[in-house]
């Protein structure tokens, strides 16, 4: 075992670059070639490998610090027997080390060749990839102009990246670009050719500027080649081997997100679209965990990429998407006819909307209604508060509805049910979620195991649930795990509305306000205490003639609940 002193290899002319990930700590076993820091400048970041592999003992840098060639990063134990020549940064098999610096550079080449080259008159040139040291085959991931556009000598023209390192290619003319000969996925390497610019003048520079120039070629004035001659081997098209995902920017974006290249490989193989990402990392910097939580959003329904947004049917621009012919959102400006307030919807409004609008879309929902007699449960509801007045619990119609909807899904098991594909998961707990409406909008706390607690324990922890809800600080562990929900409206009025399924449950009872109306009881026409019932019911688990007698049953339960004890 020998200590191995890794260094900060040649890295051309990136000077004073600040550290901005580091990928390894104390006691990590690294392999060599394993990247061990990112470092970045503003046109480029890149990460820099180990040249030995061995057990870190010792990390000599941190974050921010400024790195050049030579500074030492870590210290390993090796089993190599003497310390190996620094591994070039990028690629890491580089043969030679006057080649070795991929040489992203902090910027451009300082100072365009056109100060020492003789000027070129304005007409057609060609842009070529400079010499970007041994980037080769490397993908163009960002093409940050189109044609039409005017540019400026050194303006970034495209973004290329390696497993490595990605950089921005610049533009040694200044000019409108009349064709563009690259896209995304092409494959380019020194030479290619870019771009055809009509150069505005006679400041052009026949040589182009150099993404990246080797410390010697930096030293040296650049060798004067034509522009519209690349000195290079002719330019080589690929076909990317991965397609790439839909949501890569075609347009230009000017910008690309803060990331390392090993970021931007993850984010491209799990289709997230980087620069929807908010970054938590220093400077607004991605990190593999702001892709993950980005991914868990998305598929969990409460964040959106900007191209599901386009394609859904409502609020996007555009129509579409997963409903081909569907008109798109209608854009009205709506000033043109008064005045208008705008504000942004709550935290709540947007997720449960999200979720609203996934349930509604997806979920074959049927509702039926029916009406419960209640007179009876009322009369004795108000006499237990009366008796209990001293306890401070209220119980309201809600809670006698939770316990008759225990005893309904036990005798309906196919309504305490998800669906877990083509595989029904039937459920052994009761745990019943109930609509609260609150300042910031809908949410549905979960009463656990109402099967085993009684009304006046379901109404207190149900008044406390409510006023956790209104208060905003329920937590998630408050509202999950529900098997069936309840949306009452009954404190607030109307007869019957259809309630929306909370997915993955199967069905949602909802219910309005009762009140007392003429029965008909065979004899002659009585006042009778009515509860308008509302079950909407998943079309894939349950069919109507179980919903019309969970329905019945419910009702007959809530009529004499008596019935509960049978
Ligand atoms: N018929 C007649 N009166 C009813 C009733 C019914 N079905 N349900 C409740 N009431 C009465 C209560 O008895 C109470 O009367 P008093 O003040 O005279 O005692 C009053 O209405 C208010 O009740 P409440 O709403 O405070 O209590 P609750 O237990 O019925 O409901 C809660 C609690 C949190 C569910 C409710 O406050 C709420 O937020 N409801 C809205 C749910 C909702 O928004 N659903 C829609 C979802 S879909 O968009």
């Amino acid at each position: 075992m020998a200590l191995v002193e890794v260094k900060v290899p040649d890295i051309g002319d990136f000077k004073d670059v600040a550290i901005i990930e580091l990928l390894v700590k104390p006691g990590d076993t690294v392999k060599a070639e394993q990247s061990l820091v990112t470092v970045e400048s503003d046109k480029a970041s890149m990460e820099i490998p180990s040249s030995a592999a061995g057990v870190v003992k010792e990390v000599k840098v941190k974050l921010g610090d400024k790195l050049n060639e030579g500074d030492l990063i870590v210290v390993l134990e090796s089993d190599a027997a003497a310390a190996p020549a620094p591994a070039a940064a990028v690629p890491a098999s580089a043969p030679a080390p006057a080649a070795a610096a991929p040489a992203p550079q902090a910027a451009p080449a300082p100072a365009p060749a056109a100060a020492a080259a003789p000027a070129a008159s304005a007409g057609p040139v060609d842009i070529v990839v400079p010499d970007i040291g041994d980037f080769d085959e490397v993908a163009v991931i960002e093409v940050l102009v189109k044609v039409g556009d005017t540019v400026k000598t050194e303006q970034s023209l495209i973004t290329v990246e390696s497993d490595k390192a990605s950089m921005e290619i610049p533009s040694s003319h200044g000019g409108v670009i009349k064709e563009l000969l690259v896209k995304l996925g092409d494959k380019v390497s020194k030479g290619t050719k870019i771009a055809v610019i009509e150069a505005t003048g006679g400041a052009a520079s026949p040589a182009p500027a150099a993404a990246a120039p080797a410390p010697a070629q930096a030293a040296a004035a650049p060798a004067p080649a034509t522009a519209s001659a690349p000195a290079t081997a002719p330019v080589e098209r690929q076909v990317p081997t991965a397609a790439l995902p839909p949501h890569e920017p075609t347009k230009p974006t000017g910008k690309l997100p803060h990331a390392s290249p090993s970021i931007r490989k993850l984010a491209r193989e799990l289709g997230v679209p980087l620069e929807e990402v908010k970054g938590s990392g220093a400077k607004g910097r991605i990190t593999e965990s702001d892709i993950q939580s980005f991914v868990k959003a998305v598929m969990a329904g409460t964040a959106q990429t900007s191209a599901q947004k386009a394609a859904a049917p409502a609020g996007g621009a555009a129509g579409g998407g997963a409903f081909p012919g569907l008109l798109p959102w209608p854009k009205v400006d709506f000033e043109k006819f008064g005045p208008v307030e705008r504000k942004d919807l709550s935290r709540i409004k947007k997720i449960s909307g999200a979720n609203l609008h996934r349930n509604w879309v997806t979920i074959p929902h049927v509702t039926n209604h029916d009406d419960a007699d209640i007179t009876e449960l009322e009369a004795f509801r108000v006499q237990l508060n009366k008796e209990n007045e001293k306890s401070g619990i209220k119980v309201t119609m809600l809670a006698f509805m939770i316990k008759a909807t225990v005893a309904a899904l036990k005798k309906f098991p196919e309504f305490n049910a998800s669906l877990d594909g083509d595989t029904l998961v039937l459920k052994n707990y009761f745990h019943i979620g109930f609509a609260a409406d609150t300042p910031n909008g809908l949410v549905v706390p979960v009463i656990r195991d109402c099967d085993k607690k009684g009304i006046f324990q379901i109404s207190q922890e149900m008044s406390e649930l409510a006023k956790k809800a209104r208060d905003g600080k329920l937590g998630p562990a408050d509202m999950t795990g529900g098997c069936f929900s309840i949306s009452s409206l009954g404190g607030i009025g109307g007869t019957y509305f259809t309630p929306i399924i909370n997915a993955p449950e199967v069905a949602i009872m909802g219910v309005c306000k009762s009140q007392t109306r003429p029965v008909w009881d065979g004899k002659q026409f009585a006042p009778r205490l009515i509860l308008p019932l509302s079950l909407s019911w998943d079309h894939r688990v349950i069919d109507g003639a179980a919903a019309a007698r969970f329905n019945v049953y419910f009702a007959s339960l809530l009529a004499d609940f008596r019935r509960i004890a049978l």
